[in-house]
């Protein structure tokens, strides 16, 4: 079996925002990840995903864009850009461009021309529908309220599924599928290596039959693109795809398909969610479903498609907060987490910050946050007489800016970020979780995360063995195999704070093999399935299969 270039590889995402600031305007920018590329080589990193640097009025961060071809005035120039492609492939490392094309800023020359008039060669690009009556249907926005825009000039409607500023492409227009290729053809002749697609899965909807997702023309628009674009360069793709189950995602990611390379699952992302009442309803993660979707995937997709492997972004609160312990154990949470992720089957994303077992925020009063979507939750939940109490619970889990928050790289003032005041603040906790105290520290997360990417190159177990879990029903424990060539790879994990007991099927209750990594410095060379585990314990073992 050929391995593709980027199955081995590690991708980390940086949002630009939030990651370094050089010239003292309290926004990270471009040259400030220049100047970070040699700390991302360290960690070992192949890949960057860039969250979207275009020219944009910053709606949602740049996920509203105007300009696809020019550098936000915030982050810096095409110049600037230029370099940092040239500077990070002197590093071995690959940039992929966040691509967002279910919709434009509707500061975008194609909207402010669309909205003109009804006759306007432009009008077809988006989705206008005329109405007497209020909105034309009942589809609501992702960023709360209608789906559906009146614009005073012709007096129709025009579709949103995010901010109003977000004005939804009509990509079922021909003539609007040719700009989009012929833009991601000027980025991939510039050198960048691939793209992360912005909510892929929309792009084939069917507005007036209620079909968003997984819409009738989808798989016939990326095949045409990846004829059109994507087989004309040696790319890496990954869609996100909140829709995808393990069936749908043979579909984008299958041998032979030529549609994507990987897609972003969002079944794990769910499951400390109240089913159907969406990400703001907080429940306990139910950790046995968990393990049963990521084992779901991981089997499904095995020789047939890819996973992408994540537990962060900049959509969501930070993994250690979440589902690891970001007090006592903060350190031996994140590892275990990283470990878990690491050893599976598929590419894995590092969301900036994750490295370094950075937390979620703690803020109770609305006017510290800046995520759009948050602020406009709040609002609509004081609105319906919601206590503020109840929605800041909920924002303080699930809320964006857990992620959003300004890198922490020293214990400086700002974390080391900027030199001014940063457009959001910092998490106070960066004077003990920084990255300096993290690249001084042979115990670090840093070092763990570097270990990690290195044995992903070095074994290529890690690339074709086969997975299986184990313990399916242990409540605290998450096992599993693969295996590969005579070789088995064991991972044992405790994913909470107590001594769980437990016990190893056969055959795997006595070690032949060598620990190949662990999250506690001082583990013994133990037999794998004999013994407690310790808090957040994560051990991997290579056994070498016994000769009958
Ligand atoms: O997110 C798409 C998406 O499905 C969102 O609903 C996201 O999951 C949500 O924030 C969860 O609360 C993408 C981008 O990642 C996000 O940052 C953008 O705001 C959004 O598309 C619109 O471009
Ligand atoms: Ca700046």
């Amino acid at each position: 079996m050929e391995k593709a270039w980027w199955q081995q590889s590690t991708i980390y995402q940086i949002y630009p925002r939030s990651f370094n600031d050089t010239n003292g305007d309290g926004i990270g920018d471009l040259q400030g990840i220049i100047e970070k590329l040699d700390y991302l080589q360290l960690l070992g990193i192949d890949i960057i995903w860039l969250s979207p640097v275009y020219q944009s009025p910053n709606d949602d961060n740049g996920y509203d864009i105007s300009n696809y071809y020019d550098i936000m005035d915030d982050f810096g120039t095409m110049e600037d850009m230029e370099r940092l492609i040239e500077e990070a492939k002197k590093r071995d490392i690959h940039i992929m461009m966040d691509l967002v094309i279910n919709h434009t800023s509707d500061e975008h020359p194609w909207f402010m021309e669309s909205r003109k008039s009804k006759d306007n060669p432009y009008r077809d690009y988006y989705i206008w529908r005329e109405s007497q009556d209020g909105p034309p249907s009942d589809i609501q926005s992702v960023f709360s309220g209608f789906a559906w825009e009146r614009d005073e000039q012709s007096g129709e409607y025009y579709f949103h599924l995010f901010s109003k500023k977000q004005p939804d492409l009509n990509l079922h227009n021909p003539e609007v599928r040719e700009h989009l290729y012929n833009m991601m053809n000027f980025w991939l002749s510039k050198g960048v290596s691939g793209f992360r697609m912005d909510v892929i899965d929309l792009i084939g909807k069917e507005i007036d039959e209620k079909v968003l997702t997984n819409g009738p023309k989808l798989h016939e628009y990326l095949q045409e693109m990846n004829e059109r674009v994507l087989s004309q360069y040696p790319t890496v793709t990954v869609g996100e795809t909140p829709s995808a189950t393990p069936e749908t995602a043979q579909l984008y990611t299958g041998k032979g398909r030529n549609e994507l390379d990987m897609v972003f699952t969002f079944q794990h992302m769910s499951l400390d969610e109240r089913a159907g009442e969406g990400k703001w309803a907080l429940k306990e993660l139910d950790f046995v479903e968990l393990k049963k979707v990521l084992s779901t995937w991981q089997t499904s997709l095995f020789q047939k498609g890819w996973n992408s492997l994540y537990w962060n972004n900049h959509d969501q609160p930070r993994i250690v907060s979440r589902w690891g312990d970001d007090q006592e154990y903060r350190v031996e949470s994140a590892k275990m987490l990283a470990t878990v992720l690491h050893m599976m089957q598929g590419t894995p994303f590092i969301y900036q910050g994750e490295e370094i077992g950075m937390t979620n925020i703690d803020w109770d009063n609305i006017s510290r946050y800046r995520d759009i979507e948050t602020i406009n939750y709040f609002h609509e939940k004081r609105s319906e007489g919601v206590p503020e109490k109840e929605i800041i619970q909920s924002i303080r889990a699930k809320g964006r800016d857990n992620a959003r928050t300004p890198f922490q790289w020293n214990d400086e003032a700002h974390a080391g970020f900027t030199n001014s005041v940063p457009w959001i603040e910092v998490n106070e906790n960066y004077p003990e979780i920084n990255a300096l105290q993290a690249m001084e520290n042979q115990d670090s997360i840093f070092y763990h995360y570097q270990k990690l990417i290195a044995l992903r190159k070095r074994l290529d177990i890690l690339i074709y063995g086969e997975y299986e879990l184990l313990l399916e029903d242990h409540p605290e424990i998450m096992a599993y195999t693969r295996k590969w060539e005579g070789q088995t790879l064991l991972v044992v994990a405790n994913f909470y704070g107590g001594n769980p007991d437990f016990h190893l099927p056969e055959g795997l209750d006595e070690a032949h093999g060598e620990m190949i990594i662990s999250n506690y410095s001082d583990t013994r060379e133990k037999p794998s399935g004999i013994g407690r585990l310790r808090p957040y314990e994560a051990v991997v073992y290579i056994l070498n299969d016994r000769e009958e």
